[in-house]
C-alpha cells in the first residue's frame, strides 16, 4: 500500500460549536505558500525561507482561532501540484494528495493558489491548474482564490496590485482570474503591522465566505472526496468494532472475533486500494496529458525554428545574389566608362 495510513480520529463535524474554515495553499515551489500560511494563522506555524529546492517536503496543518472565534485550518502543501517540474515522482504526489485529504478534516472551503508579484507567471504555473483540475475536478475552480505574495515589493514601487495586473498579465493569468471571479488578494508576508497582517486576512477570509456562500455553505467534495470519507466512516468504524470486541472477549471464541476483524480490514483495505489506484490513474492521466502537451509544445518550437532558419537562408541567399547583381553592374558600368574613354 506504499506506506499510507488514515488517521482514524475524523469527527464528521466540528467537535466544538466554533465556525470552520479549511483553507489548502497550492502553487509553485518558492512563491510563499509557507510564509501565506503562517500569515494567516498569525505565528510560524511552517518553515519559510528562501531556497532553490523544496522547503516544504510534506502536507502539514497549522489550526488558529481567529478573535471572532473562527477556527482556521490551513493545509501547508508542497509544490505538489506543479507537475511540469518533475520534482516529486508519482508515488510521493499519491502519498501527499492522499494526506492533504486526510488533513481536511472538514472538507476544504477554500483552495488557495499563491503567486508571487516577484517572480514573472510563466505558463507552467497553468499546469497547476489543469493538475488540480483532473485531480479534483474543473468545479474545483469555483473554491479557488488567488493571493500574490510580495505586496511590499509593490509597495516600495508605489504600485497596487491593478496597477501591476495592469501591466503584467498574462493571457493564461487572465484566464486564471476569471475562472475565479478576480478573486484575488494581495499579501505582504514581512510586514510587522498587525493592522496590516489581519486586514489582508480578513480580505482573503472574505472571499472564502463569498466561495462558502456561492456554493451552497458546503466544503468542496467530489468522487474522490466521497470515496474518501467513505474510507474514513470505515476506519472509525472498524476501530470502534475493535474496541467493542476487547470489552466482549468471553462472549466469543477468539476464532470468531478474529474471522470479524479479518473481514473489517479487508473492506477497509479494498478501499483504501480503490482511492489509491483512482489518484494513481488520474495522475498518471494529468501527466500523460502534461508530456503530450509539453511534446506539442516543444514539436511546434522546433518547426517555428526550422521556418525561421530557412527563411534565414532564403534571405543570406537573396543578398548573395543582390550582392553579385551589384557587382556585376558596377563591372558593367566600369567597363563601359573604360570604352568611352579610350574612344575619346
Ligand atoms: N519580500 C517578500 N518575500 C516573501 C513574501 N512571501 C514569501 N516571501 C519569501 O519567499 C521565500 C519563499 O517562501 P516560502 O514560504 O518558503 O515558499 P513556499 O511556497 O512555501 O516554498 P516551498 O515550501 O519550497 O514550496 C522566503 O524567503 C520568504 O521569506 C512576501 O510577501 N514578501
Ligand atoms: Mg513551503
Amino acid at each position: 500500500m506504499g506506506g499510507i495510513s488514515i488517521d482514524d480520529d475524523w469527527e464528521f463535524t466540528s467537535s466544538s460549536s466554533n465556525e470552520v474554515r479549511t483553507i489548502v495553499l497550492v502553487g509553485r515551489t518558492g512563491y510563499g505558500k509557507s510564509a501565506t500560511g503562517n500569515t494567516i494563522l498569525g505565528r510560524k506555524v511552517f518553515k519559510s525561507r528562501a531556497s532553490s529546492s523544496g522547503v516544504s517536503i510534506t502536507c502539514e496543518l497549522g489550526t488558529a482561532e481567529l478573535d471572532d472565534g473562527l477556527l482556521v485550518n490551513v493545509i501547508d502543501t508542497p509544490g505538489l501540484f506543479d507537475l511540469s517540474s518533475g520534482e516529486y515522482g508519482p508515488e510521493y504526489v499519491r502519498k501527499e494528495i492522499i494526506k492533504c485529504m486526510d488533513l481536511a478534516k472538514d472538507g476544504i472551503h477554500a483552495v488557495i493558489l499563491v503567486l508571487s508579484v516577484r517572480t514573472r507567471f510563466t505558463e507552467e504555473q497553468e499546469t497547476i491548474l489543469k493538475t488540480l483540475q483532473s485531480l479534483f475536478g474543473s468545479k474545483i475552480v469555483d473554491y479557488m482564490i488567488v493571493v500574490f505574495t510580495g505586496g511590499d515589493d509593490l509597495e516600495e514601487t508605489e504600485e497596487s496590485l491593478e496597477d501591476y495586473l495592469g501591466r503584467e498579465c498574462p493571457k493564461a493569468l487572465e484566464e486564471i482570474l476569471g475562472l475565479c471571479e478576480n478573486r484575488v488578494v494581495l499579501f505582504d508576508n514581512k510586514t510587522k503591522d498587525e493592522g496590516k497582517r489581519s486586514g489582508q486576512v480578513q480580505e482573503l477570509l472574505s472571499f472564502v465566505n463569498i466561495v462558502l456562500s456561492q456554493n451552497g455553505g458546503r466544503p468542496y467534495t467530489n468522487e474522490l472526496f466521497e470515496l474518501f470519507t467513505e474510507l474514513k466512516k470505515r476506519a472509525k468504524e472498524l476501530h470502534k468494532q475493535q474496541r467493542k470486541f476487547d470489552s466482549l472477549k468471553e462472549e466469543y471464541s477468539e476464532e470468531a472475533i478474529l474471522e470479524f476483524e479479518k473481514q473489517m480490514q479487508q473492506t477497509y483495505d479494498d478501499q483504501l486500494k480503490r482511492i489509491t489506484e483512482m489518484v494513481e490513474s488520474k495522475l498518471s492521466e494529468v501527466t500523460m496529458k502534461l508530456k503530450q502537451q509539453l511534446d506539442e509544445e516543444q514539436a511546434a518550437r522546433l518547426e517555428a525554428e526550422e521556418k525561421a532558419m530557412l527563411a534565414q537562408r532564403r534571405s543570406d541567399e537573396e543578398i548573395r545574389r543582390l550582392r553579385e547583381n551589384l557587382e556585376k553592374a558596377h563591372e558593367e558600368l566600369r567597363k563601359q566608362s573604360e570604352g568611352r574613354c579610350a574612344i575619346l
